[in-house]
């Protein structure tokens, strides 16, 4: 039996891509290059040292700067992103997010987040659910990136619970193969062309639709 969920952020509570991609597109326009909403696919659930790797090879630059320009690029990108997850609010929580893990918490599961964000906590305060997480991974506490499964296998270490006893929700290839890797069942937030998930969803509004059906059951009390 799942006795835990644990939740990745981009892409599954919230969508900061939209976000990343602005603050992104603004560093790339002054250093004189354009990146595109395409581009920006290749960040999504990568970290922010790899995701301005990316950037600068997108744009031809990649060895253009010393090790202390990028951390100041990757500041600067920082800071814009910052200013505006800042201004978000409870509205942009995606559909279903908070009733799903209401409804996980009412029957007893362990609920936590496994995000590589370092700006997971300002984001979770924004949307008012913080409270909804008994554990709460995030950038600040994980070292290896996914695909490697250190940042689930905290999660389940943190809520004192199995890995085969975890059930994760992930929008992103690199994180549906961290928690495969961790030994957890995997639900795919997004397309069963991209994702090799155990169960593909559009979204947590589906899970909402599934809960008390066999189909539910299977993958997440089984
Ligand atoms: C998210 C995003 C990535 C971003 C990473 C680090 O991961 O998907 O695009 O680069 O966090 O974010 P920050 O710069 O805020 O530390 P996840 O794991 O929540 O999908
Ligand atoms: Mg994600």
């Amino acid at each position: 039996t799942a006795r835990a969920a644990i939740f990745d952020l981009d892409g599954v509570i919230v969508d900061t891509a939209r976000y990343h991609y602005l603050a992104w597109k603004r560093l790339a326009a002054e250093l004189g290059f354009d990146f595109t909403e395409q581009d920006n696919e290749r960040l999504k659930g990568v970290s922010r040292m790899r995701s301005l790797e990316i950037l600068l090879e997108i744009g031809n630059c990649e060895r253009a700067f010393s090790s202390e320009q990028k951390e100041n690029l990757a500041r600067q990108k920082n800071e814009w992103y910052v200013e505006y997850i800042s201004r978000m609010t409870r509205s942009e929580i995606l559909p279903g997010a908070r009733e799903y893990l209401e409804l996980l918490r009412e029957c007893g599961k362990k609920t936590a987040l496994g995000s590589a964000s370092k700006n997971a906590p300002l984001i979770l305060e924004k949307l008012g659910i913080a409270s909804l997480f008994d554990a709460i991974i995030d950038g600040n506490k994980v070292r290896a990136a996914k695909p490697d499964p250190e940042v689930f296998l905290l999660g389940a270490r943190e809520l004192d619970i199995a890995p085969a006893e975890c059930v994760v929700f992930e929008d992103a290839e690199a994180g549906v193969e961290a928690a495969r890797r961790a030994g957890m069942r995997v639900v795919g937030i997004g397309s069963p062309q991209i994702l090799s998930a155990d169960l593909v969803v559009p979204g947590l509004h589906v899970m909402v639709a599934l809960f008390q059906t066999e189909l539910h059951s299977d993958m997440v009390d089984a």
